[in-house]
């Protein structure tokens, strides 16, 4: 997943030929593609394969079992053509480590802390630990909350090499240079993008905004 405009796409769109669309206008302008469940219930994990072929794709399965059955998932996951595989981190170091062995040598990104206001109630209590034990791991990344930069920051103070990919912005309130100023690396965006009038006018001004 190479590095250009640090923008990825959520890709949570159902109608097979719309996604597909989007994905051919946008190509150029983003760096990967995430494709989470809305878009594969409806679709298959043909969708996976069909955009892999033009671009990186991450799935968004928010990876949480036992070990076994998560490396069930990373083992299928693969087969499709993903380069990326998004994994919760809270179901502790032998889950993700199932993840990250079966997943290799694709790239898994753990979250550790959420981006809706739920997320404060339980999650962020234990969010640092969490990215302590995914380092340790030997995750590529994380996934951080785009809606609060402040937290992006210190999860940039605990390693330089991890990547940060901060969703949340846009409709669910985050700014996109405000994340990137704190240390993302790569923003996620969807409705903002898919849902917009001109969908490549809008990646193109999200773009000028951080760049
Ligand atoms: O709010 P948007 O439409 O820009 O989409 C954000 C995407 O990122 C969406 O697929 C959502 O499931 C995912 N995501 C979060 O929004 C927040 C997280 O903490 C983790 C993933």
């Amino acid at each position: 997943m190479e590095k250009k405009s640090g923008i990825i796409l959520a890709l949570d769109v159902k109608d097979h030929d719309k996604a597909l669309e989007i994905v051919k206008k946008l190509k150029n302008l983003i760096d990967a593609v995430k494709i989470g469940y809305p878009t594969v219930l409806e679709n298959s994990m043909n969708i996976v394969d069909e955009i892999s072929k033009t671009m990186p794709v991450i799935c968004d399965f928010k990876v949480a079992d036992i070990p076994n059955t998560n490396s069930l998932i990373a083992e299928s996951v693969k087969k499709h053509g993903a380069e990326g595989l998004i994994s919760h981190a809270f179901t502790g170091s032998d889950s993700l480590d199932a993840v990250i062995k079966s997943f290799y040598p694709g790239k898994v990104f753990a979250v550790v802390e959420m981006t809706h206001p739920g997320a404060v109630e339980f999650m962020q209590e234990v969010s640092l630990k969490l990215a302590k034990m995914a380092i340790e791991k030997g995750v590529s990344g994380f996934i951080v909350p785009g809606t609060r930069p402040e937290r992006i920051k210190i999860y940039r103070s605990m390693s330089k090499e991890i990547l940060l990919l901060a969703p949340g912005i846009g409709v669910q309130g985050g700014e996109a240079k405000r994340a990137i100023e704190n240390g993302a690396d790569y923003i996620i965006i969807g409705r903002s993008i898919y849902e917009a009038k001109d969908p490549v006018q809008k990646t193109k001004e999200i773009i000028e905004s951080i760049s």
